[in-house]
This record gives structure tokens, sequence and C-alpha cells, in this order.
């Protein structure tokens, strides 16, 4: 309807009807497009105006038409995730390096090469749909593996541990950290009283504590973050010997977090900030990469190690075990729809395969229970295994039938066995062979509600972890307690919770006390068991010591000006090509510049739209007066400012001066301050030093 008739108020009509090659009627309205219609296929003369008595109303209920589209979007919404429920999905593929059949007869790991259609989930936990990503939380990292013989879910997070021990703990330990329920508010956030009351009266929280409050807990980007299968599952081969296994996600990009300060910021300048960066990344063809690490262990090992390795408290070191590389996990397509698929994939813990099995840890085992049941209080029907993104590749077969939305019933006699049917009417039988056995572990003993002796040192692995961090990871660390602990209201909460930290590490303890001004150092915590203390650090805990290689899927920010050096810019875009970087050009205004080659260079971003904290590194191209005129404007100075806060690396051209003056930064133009205009190779130097990320000298190490 053009403007003039919805102005008129004229009903559009005189649609065609064509038929296609196949005789099926399509509905093609006199412009060529498709017809609107109703959900019964009617097609809609006039969508602007309800059907009424008289130009100016009442409107007639007969209108069902405008019934059933107001019907429809008053249901559009369903229940969010109780966790988990601001997330964002991709698809892909598993490949297998090599064939691991003396392990495990799951069908995904027989063949090197193989390939298995893969759907990730990625999420933080606390906060709802619509808060923001760079909150600071765990991120899961949840895949659902479509194999030939059935779904293999592994729910995993970014962080090894768990708060808890004990699957009875959950709702607790949820109801802690989300908003409170009198206020419902601090969103997306466990700066606050309920949160770290449950945590300091859960010494068992203490590992993960200190997992949360390093920068783990705000990660650059999906791509450049670890996934954990948390738990000890088993491996079961053909002739049914078990081995333990824990599951790794290592992604090949490296690992990168951002600082606190920088996060805070990134939440209120693009709140999709990780969504969008992974959406960018696909659609750009720079696929990340994750490989599935294992951690293969018998029970000897088990009864020889430290702790229990059915408590998800705790890690097996990689120097302890060391994790085998197996295969690759691709991410290389967007979702078509959100809905349909972020927001309905389903995943269950309890989905496992031939050869892949569960363990007696007690969280685990509380899962496995809680999936099935939130899956259907959020999609609402048993039969939400039938939806695109939830149903297996493989064949399925049963005569499970009907329910809300059944798509899928037998259509032969039989809907029961056994049968006496014939193979076609009567359907399927069971397989021995084939089929899911559960692992003959044999366990028994008294019934009782009691947590083993073996799962109760809640430090050793706290302190372990504390002091595998660079110093200025640290540094982190003890802001963050600093931080959240300022926020709760109640001083008791913030003793008690630094009475804690004083079975970690005194030094810990001590600078949180006098952050918070607390009057006096509390006593320790009297802890559940003496602590094994002093562990060997473990150099797989540190993001620092486990960066990337290059600075390939990084962003840099170019902030231009009229009359930027052109040369410079095309070395700059260049040598950012060749190490595979993205580029931003930010201007004062979106239209762009002129360089000084007399070409138009329109802008991707105005720049007060783009702060530097949006990039992993920036660079200023200008004039001297362009370099003036940026001197006065507040987010330029911001840009450079923030870049020098958070420790990136700028690149910047002699005529920059004025800006950089004006930012009071110029004695303290370090080694993260690159001229790219002066030297043999500038920009491909500039480049080369962005690998390292960040100069964390800029931070003092803690004292
Ligand atoms: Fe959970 C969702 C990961 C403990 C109960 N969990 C959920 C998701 C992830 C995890 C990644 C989001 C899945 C998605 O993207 O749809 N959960 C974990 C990990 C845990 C863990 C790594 C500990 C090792 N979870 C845990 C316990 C319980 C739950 C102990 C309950 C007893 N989790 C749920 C849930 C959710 C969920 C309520 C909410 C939405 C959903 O399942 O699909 O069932």
């Amino acid at each position: 309807m053009d403007d003039k008739a919805r102005r008129d108020g004229i009903r559009y009509g005189e649609e065609t009807v064509a038929r296609g090659a196949g005789g099926e009627t399509h509905q093609i309205a006199r412009d060529g497009r498709t017809s609107l219609t109703t959900q019964q296929g009617i097609p809609v003369s006039d969508d602007q105006n309800t059907l009424r008595a008289g130009e100016r109303g009442p409107d007639l209920l007969e209108d069902f038409h405008f019934r059933e589209k107001v019907f429809h979007f008053d249901h559009e919404r369903i229940p969010e995730r109780v966790v988990h429920a601001r997330g964002f999905g991709a698809h892909g593929f598993f490949e297998a390096y090599e064939p691991l059949s003396d392990l495990t007869r799951a069908d995904l790991f027989q063949r090197a090469g193989q390939r298995t259609e893969a759907f990730v989930r990625f999420s933080t936990v606390a906060g709802s749909k619509g808060s923001f990503d760079l909150a600071r939380d765990v991120r899961g990292f949840a895949v659902k593996l479509y194999t030939r013989e059935g779904n293999w879910d592994l729910v995993g997070n970014n962080i090894p541990v768990f708060f808890i021990q004990d699957a009875i703990k959950f709702p607790d330990v949820i109801h802690a950290a989300k908003p409170e329920p009198d206020r419902g508010f601090p969103q997306a956030q466990t700066a606050h009283d309920n949160f770290w009351d449950f945590a300091s009266l859960m010494p068992e929280s203490t590992h993960m504590l200190m997992w949360i409050m390093s920068d783990r807990a705000i990660p650059r980007s999906f791509r450049f973050m670890e996934g954990f299968g948390v738990h000890t599952f088993r491996f079961v081969n053909a002739q049914g010997r078990s081995t333990f296994v824990k599951f790794h996600w290592k992604p090949k990009q490296g690992m990168q977090s951002v600082v606190w300060n920088e996060a805070v910021k990134i939440n209120g300048a693009d709140p999709d900030f990780h969504r969008r960066d992974l959406w960018d990344a696909i659609t750009q063809g720079a696929y990340p990469e994750w490989e599935l690490g294992l951690q293969l262990f018998d029970d000897d090992f088990a009864d020889r190690f430290a702790f229990d390795v059915l408590d998800p408290t705790k890690i097996i070191p990689e120097e302890e075990l060391p994790v085998r590389r197996v295969g690759r996990l691709v991410l290389d397509r967007v979702v078509d729809n959100f809905f349909a698929e972020t927001e309905q994939v389903a995943f269950c813990t309890q989905n496992v395969v031939p050869g892949i099995d569960f363990t007696n840890d007690p969280l685990l085992q509380g899962r496995n229970f809680s999936y099935l049941d939130t899956q259907l209080k959020r999609l609402g029907s048993p039969n939400f295994t039938r939806l695109p993104v939830n149903a297996p590749r493989c064949p399925v077969a049963h005569f499970q039938q009907d329910g809300h939305m059944a798509t899928m019933n037998p259509s032969s006699r039989a809907n029961y066995e056994p049968n006496s049917w014939s193979p076609e009417e009567g359907g399927p039988r069971e397989d021995p062979v084939r089929g899911f056995t559960t692992y003959p572990s044999t366990d028994s003993g008294p019934k009782r509600r009691l947590r083993p002796e073996s799962f109760a040192d809640h430090y050793s692995q706290a302190r372990q972890f504390y002091l595998s961090q660079a110093p200025v990871e640290r540094r982190h660390i003890v802001d963050a307690f600093t931080f959240e602990l300022s926020k709760c209201e109640r001083p008791d909460i913030r003793a008690r919770m630094v009475a804690g930290l004083r079975n970690v590490d005194d030094d810990l303890a001590r600078t949180v006390a006098d952050g918070l001004g607390l009057p006096a150092l509390p006593d320790p915590l009297p802890p559940a068991r003496e602590p094994v203390r002093d562990l060997a650090p473990s150099p797989a805990l540190s993001i620092i010591a486990n960066g990337p290689e290059s600075f390939a899927g990084r962003k840099i920010g170019i902030l231009v000006t009229d009359g930027a050096d052109a040369g410079v810019l095309a070395e700059l875009r260049a040598a950012a090509a060749e190490e595979k970087t993205n580029v931003e050009i930010v201007a004062p205004a979106v239209g762009g510049v002129d360089t000084s080659d007399g070409n138009h260079v329109s802008a991707d971003q105005k720049l007060e739209g783009a702060p530097s904290v949006l990039y992993d590194a920036v660079a200023i191209l200008t004039t001297k007066e362009g370099a003036t005129q940026l001197a006065n404007l507040p987010a330029a100075r911001d840009f450079v400012t923030d870049a020098y806060a958070h420790c990136k690396f700028v690149g910047y051209v002699e005529e920059a001066t004025a800006l950089l003056a004006a930012t009071g930064l110029n004695g303290h133009l370090d080694d993260g301050f690159v001229r790219i205009d002066d030297g043999q190779r500038p920009a491909a130097d500039f480049l080369t030093r962005c690998r390292r990320l960040r100069i964390w000298d800029r931070q003092a190490a803690p004292s």
C-alpha cells in the first residue's frame, strides 16, 4: 500500500494467484511479492486498518485477521531460561583428529577426519535475556553434537569448577546471585549482599570465587575463552572398558580478557559486544575454532590424586595430567533465526551417546534431573525434541506419541512393544549391540545425606589458582573482591568473606581488607579440613601466560580526520590485512573524511559511538589542525586516555601530538605508543607489537 492509499484508507485488493510448477498455489500480489496471509493461508487485503462499522468505529469481533495477529503476538514470549538466559548460538562442526576406539565406542570419535554437526550456545549465567554481555560472570559453553548415534550435549562453562558440590544447593546459589527478591536488582551482577552472604557461608565456593573474580569472568570475546565439561565423565569402549575423562575446549585464537573498567564502559557503548563479535567473525569468514582436549585417567590415578575426582569444585592441573587434543570444533554458520535456534535450543546433560557415561559426581547427577524439566517448562511440550535445532540428525524410532504440538507419531499398527506384528507394522525393537549400556560400576552403601570427607579441602586449589596468576592478574582479583564486597551493605558479610580469603592467601585477604577499610583483619574461618596448602603453581591457569601468537581476529580502531596521510592509512590497512586483524575507521562524522590524496574515506563509526573500549588497539591518523580539533572533543580525549588506562597499544603519527598533549599523556609515552609514520615498516611493526595485546606495566603489581 502506498502512502497516499494509506492516508486515504483505501483497501488493497486485486491480488493475482499464480500456480507453481508443481501445481501448488502461490499467493502473488500485484508487485510480484508474496501475498501476506493469515496463519490459515488466507490472503490478507488490508493490514493497516481493523474491520469497523462506519468510518470511526466501533471495531467488529468478526475481524479474524486482527484477532489472530494480536493473539499470536500476545503469545510470542516463552519463559526465559532460569539461568543462562542471555546467550548467543552458532552452528558448526566437530572434526576428529584420530580414532579413539581404544577409549570409547562413541561414533564421533571412531574415524580421523570424521565430521559431526554441532550447535554451540554461549551465555552469561545471572543476567536476564536483555542484560549486557560484559557482566562479571561465568560464561556458558554448551555444545550439542548431532552424532550418528544420537545427540550428545556437553553443557559446560568457561570455568572448570563450580560454586557448589551438591545439586541440592543450586537453587540457593542462583537465588543468591540473581537480583534480590524484594527489590528486583541488581541486574546481572554478584556485587550485592545476598551473593556474598551465601558465598561466605559456603566455603566450598571459594575456588570458584577466585575464578569469577579473575579476568576469566570478563572475556574479550566468546572466541577467546576456554570451555570445560567440568565434571569427570566416563569413556567406555566396545569391550566395556571405562576410562575417566575431563573435557576441555582450547581456543585456537588464544585467550584474552578485558579489564574491569573497560568492561563497565563496553556495557554502555555496546551491550551486545560479545554477540556482535561472534556474528561479525563468522559472517566475515573468520571461523572461530576450539580444540577438544581430554584429560584421561584410570582408577589408580583417581586414587592417587590429592582430591576427589568426583568433586566439581576441583580441577586436575594440566601439568599433572596433560590435555590430549583429539579434534576441533569450528563455528562457521550464524543462525537464520535467533528465536528458532538460539532460544529454542534445549541442552540436557543427560543427552549422552553410547561410549560416554556419567560418574557419581553429585552435581552432575542432579543436573541430569534438572535440564529435562526446565525444557518442558520453557518450550511447553515434551515434543521439543522435534524442533529442528533439537532434532537428532540420525533416524529416530520409538513408541512415544501425542502431546502438545506432536508432529511425528507412529503411523503403523503398533504403538507398544513387545508386539507380534510384522517388522513393517510392529515398529522398532531394542538393539543390545548398538544400544546405550550404562557402565556397570558397583555402587552400594547406606542411604544417608552427607558430604564425603574427600570433598572437604576448600582452599588448597583456590590458593593454587591465585598463585598461578601473573602479578597483574592477581591484582585484578584483589580489585574485584574489593569492588564487589564494597557493594555489600553489611560489614559482617564483608568481614566474613575476608576471613575466608585468609585461608587462601594472607596477602590477598590483607589487601582486600585494606581496600575495604576493615577496622581489623578478621581471624581465618575455621576450615572444614586442614588444607594441603602450597600445591605447585599451574601456568595453564593464567590467561596472560597463554595469550595468542598473533593479533589475528582482533580489531583496531583508526581515528582519522580530514587530511590524514593516505599513505600511512594504506600501510596500516595492508599490515592489518596481513595479520588478519580487522580495522574500523572512526571519524568525527560518520560520513567520513578526505585524506591527504584527496580521496574520500567513509567512516565505519562516529567517534562518540566508538570509544576505544571497543577495540584491541587504536591508531590516530590526523593533521596538526585535526589534532587541535580532536583535542577539544571529550570523546577524542577519552579515546586516548581510555586506551592508555586499559593498557592498549596506541599507534600515532607525529601530527597527533597536540591530542596526546591535551590528554596529559605526553610524558608517559611508553612502549605501547608506537609511531606509525616513522621507521622501516612502521605499520607492520605496530601490528607485530600489538600481539602482546596489552602493556601491563602500566598497572602496578600488588604491593
Ligand atoms: Fe546448568 C542451563 C552449565 C550446574 C540447571 N547450565 C545451563 C546452561 C549451561 C549450564 C551452559 C545453558 C544451556 C543453554 O545454553 O541453553 N550448569 C552448567 C554447568 C554446571 C551447571 C557447567 C556445573 C558444572 N545447572 C547446574 C546445576 C543445575 C543446573 C547443578 C540444577 C540442579 N542449568 C540448569 C537448568 C538450565 C541450565 C535450570 C537453565 C536453562 C536450561 O537448563 O536449559 O536446567
